[in-house]
């Protein structure tokens, strides 16, 4: 009985600096779900496992790299921001659109333009705890790619899955699932898939590789029709282009349980067999939790290590890259057994 190798997983204490403040939520003003203890919970528990788990630092992604995914305005955008105040945070509150405008990244008040949500404010340390962010999911699919590690996990915090080509926006700036893929594309890997398993619609890592027929996009979520992002995340949107059935949207109500999220899983699952991709990279939201404050699905902590489980037996060299998870009080243990899973699943392939 082998015992299964230890995760590698990265995290720089930079990504701790940036502390969005607060957000509306209905009129009210309620503190920002995207904490510093999220990162911390996950940390802590990882910690705790030396047997399963190692934490390691990143290395710095590279400028070109990130424009290999975003535009190179938005970048500047982020960037723009080191020159607020110290206690300054920007609240992007100017939408403007559809006029001929040309919006200037140079300029803090402009932010609105690389923005598509009110909740995603910018403060001088935005951009390095997102640029770290990017590190962490960028180093995870390297290690995946030179064949260190068949599993990797990347503690990717601020999140990424709703940033676009262009915009910031739903707590994230930089892409960072995608950028994991174009990483594993551009190391060789023929066909890459993405399987978003966040309780919120991957818009962004749909739309980066929506004309692409090399990498796979699926997402399984709340269905946008009364959950956020509200625009995107319908089942008929399926890709474009020679990319055409190269993007999977399931939609499931809301309170979805584990029993009934399996259903979504197994077509999600079908559907990368099918594709036959040679690496997979897993947007590891766990906000699907029964006690997310932001999420409107019912699984367990249990019910996430069966999610793992499942992945897991797809017997994938893996990247999970940290996506949302907002009940931090068990943000720790739900990650570590949605990873303890994909690692069992990945042992019992091998096993079989
Ligand atoms: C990465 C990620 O999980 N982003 C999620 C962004 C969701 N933002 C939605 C904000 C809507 C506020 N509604 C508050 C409802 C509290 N019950
Ligand atoms: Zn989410």
């Amino acid at each position: 009985m082998t015992a299964t190798p230890v995760i590698p997983c990265f995290f720089h204490p930079k990504q701790l600096k940036f502390k969005p403040k607060y957000e509306w939520a209905f009129g009210e003003k309620i503190e920002h779900p995207e904490t510093t203890a999220r990162a911390e919970g996950i940390l802590a528990a990882l910690e705790q496992d030396p047997e399963h788990f190692v934490i390691r630092r990143p290395v710095e992604v590279t400028e070109e790299m990130i424009h290999s995914v975003h535009d190179p305005r938005l970048v500047r955008m982020l960037q723009t921001a080191q020159s607020l105040r110290k206690t300054d945070t920007f609240y992007p509150a100017v939408f403007m659109r559809g006029m001929d405008i040309t919006p200037d990244p140079g300029q803090i008040s402009h932010a609105g333009s690389f923005c598509f949500d009110s909740g995603t404010p910018l403060s001088r340390e935005t951009w390095l705890a997102a640029r770290w962010s990017a590190s962490c999911a960028v180093t995870a699919a390297m290690t995946v790619a030179s064949g260190d590690a068949r599993i990797a996990y990347a503690l990717s915090r601020p999140p990424g899955h709703h940033a676009t080509r262009g915009l910031f926006g739903g707590y994230c700036y930089l892409a960072n699932s995608s950028l994991a893929a174009q990483c594993l594309r551009t190391g060789g890997a023929r066909r890459v898939a993405v399987l978003d398993i966040d309780v919120h619609h991957g818009n962004g890592t749909q739309e980066v590789f929506w004309d692409d027929p090399d990498v796979l996009t699926i997402s399984l979520h709340g269905s946008p029709e009364n959950f956020f992002p509200f625009f995107t995340g319908f089942a008929e949107e399926i890709g474009g282009g020679a990319a055409r059935g190269t993007n999977l949207n399931v939609p499931m109500p809301e309170g979805t349980d584990g029993q009934a999220y399996e259903m979504g899983l197994e077509q999600a699952i079908a559907r990368i067999l099918d594709y036959d991709p040679s690496f997979l990279v897993v947007a590891a939201g766990v906000d699907t939790y029964e006690r997310d404050p932001m999420g409107n699905f019912g699984l367990t902590t249990e019910d996430l290590g069966r999610v793992g489980e499942r992945i897991g037996a797809l017997g994938l060299p893996t990247v999970a890259v940290q996506e949302g998870g907002y009940y931090t009080p068990h943000i720790g243990r739900n990650v570590k057994s949605l990873l303890a899973g994909l690692a069992e699943g990945a042992r019992g392939k091998k096993a079989s």
